[in-house]
């Protein structure tokens, strides 16, 4: 019953995400535009976190690639994606983030997203931080990341004990 209740809740704040359009901070960089740069509250004294971006949006006719991340939120910052290998969910670093012309890519929970490895402190509902994104062809543009309450943008219930970096 108690499980029931928490699906509950993770599926109305995604709900509630999709639906309010929350996260209106939007960038634009050369043929790229940059939505909504976000991360989730740590859940107590968490060392790790991941950012996430609404989409990046490639209005041009070239693909580009998000190739690096930085950041002093953490001591390493890297790109990387969730893959199911055997039944087990897992991370995977990536070295580079296609956004492919006419298309919109998303980092988001459960798919690509931004590896917040040794964070200096938890993350705290309300803060901001800056993040520096390097794209193959568009270049170089600094983001402010809001973080979000805990629970923000969940769609399911996810054991992050059992995923392995
Ligand atoms: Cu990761």
């Amino acid at each position: 019953m108690t499980h029931k209740i928490l699906l509950n809740t993770l599926f109305a704040s995604a709900f509630l995400l999709a639906s309010n359009g929350v996260f209106a901070k939007d960038y634009q960089l050369g043929d790229l535009k940059i939505s909504s740069p976000w991360a989730r509250a740590s859940a107590g004294p968490a060392k790790t976190g991941a950012a996430y971006i609404v989409k990046i949006s490639n209005t041009g006719a070239k693909m580009d690639r998000l190739i690096g991340v930085a950041g002093s939120i953490a001591k390493r910052v890297e790109t990387h994606n969730n893959i199911i290998e055997n039944g087990i969910a897992k991370m995977r670093h990536v070295n580079a983030i296609d956004v492919h012309p006419g298309h919109a890519t998303s980092l988001k929970p459960g798919g690509y997203h931004i590896m917040l490895m040794g964070l200096k402190a938890p993350l705290k509902a309300g803060q901001t931080f800056p993040l520096t994104l390097s794209f193959e062809k568009a270049g170089e543009i600094e983001v402010t990341v809001e973080v979000k309450k805990i629970g923000a943008g969940r769609k399911m219930k996810m054991d992050r004990s059992k995923m392995k970096h």
